[in-house]
């Protein structure tokens, strides 16, 4: 996977390299860090946004680079007043707003320009719940069946919070006798108006009987039925294992802790869920 672009403007000698970070320094690039390395010497610029553009865009023929700025009339006068070249005049364009080209130094032809505000087109907008348990409030319901394994995901699950900034006077800890009983504990607690959030913790292990399926197609129909008609967050982690190897190994040994799994999706979801009705 590409990590990072770097465009690299080969500079023929320093002189070109100095009129070209004079150029990107006036119009207000971040940087200029000096930059040192095997044979190459120049000065990095990170810029706060940056786009691979492939195509044909014949409003920027010629052009090395093309620049976006808040205001091209602003940037072509300070560039003129700075005595660059200019090499095609400030000029409206069909794009939505209006541009102008430079040479920084012989042969290395910049475009700049800025959009109208009204014709800049906006990113699309992605929300995403902060990762801080920080004045957020949660339920831990913990079924004491196979408490082997359930204490273990609940002390996952209190690390989770503990270590992203929740306080232990915002942590509900309620214990119940197994599984099937997790989601009509996790309803009061979500109808109390005290948590922000649900963690749901259990442990269903395949016995020689149909009971388990009946248990965990329950716990999990309720547990998610409750998280959509009461609106708090629930977090599902409920193990259910075909054996109790394979739940040691989901309570913090080869397959993780799921109970910190589900404290971590909890708190993400807490969060999600102020962040779209502050929105
Ligand atoms: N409860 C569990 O949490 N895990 C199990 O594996 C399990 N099994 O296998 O029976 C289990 N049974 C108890 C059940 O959840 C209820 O507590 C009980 O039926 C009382 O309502």
């Amino acid at each position: 996977m590409i990590k990072t672009v770097f465009f690299v403007h080969l500079a023929r000698d320093g002189e070109e390299a100095g009129a070209l970070q004079r150029f990107f320094s006036e119009l207000g690039l971040p940087g200029p860090e000096p930059w040192e390395g095997h044979a190459h010497e120049g000065w990095l610029f990170r810029p706060f946004q940056a786009a691979v553009v492939v195509g044909t865009a014949t409003a920027f023929a010629g052009c090395d680079l093309v620049c976006e700025v808040a205001d091209a009339a602003s940037a072509y006068d300070l560039v003129k007043a700075r005595g660059f070249k200019i090499t095609e005049e400030l000029g409206e364009r069909d794009f939505g707003g209006c541009t102008f080209t430079a040479e920084p130094a012989p042969g290395r032809r910049i475009a700049v320009f800025s959009y109208y505000p009204e014709k800049r087109p906006q990113p699309v907008r992605t929300l995403e719940g902060a990762t801080t348990a920080q004045g957020l409030r949660f339920g831990i319901v913990a079924g004491r069946f196979n408490s082997f394994i359930t204490e273990r995901l609940l002390e996952g699950a209190v690390d989770v919070l503990r270590r992203a900034g929740a306080q232990n006077q915002d942590l509900s800890i309620v214990r119940v006798p197994g599984a099937f009983e997790i989601p009509a504990a996790s309803r009061l607690l979500a109808q109390s108006g005290k948590v922000d959030a649900v963690v749901c913790l259990g442990c269903i292990i395949r016995g020689e009987t149909s009971h388990y399926e009946h248990i965990a197609t329950e716990v999990t129909r309720g547990i998610g039925q409750s998280a959509q008609e009461t609106g708090i967050p629930h977090a599902y982690g409920v193990l259910t294992c075909e054996n109790l190897e394979q739940a040691i190994d989901r309570a913090g040994l080869k397959a993780g802790n799921k109970g910190a799994e589900a404290a971590a999706a909890a708190i993400e979801m807490a969060n999600l869920k102020k962040a779209v009705a502050a929105r």
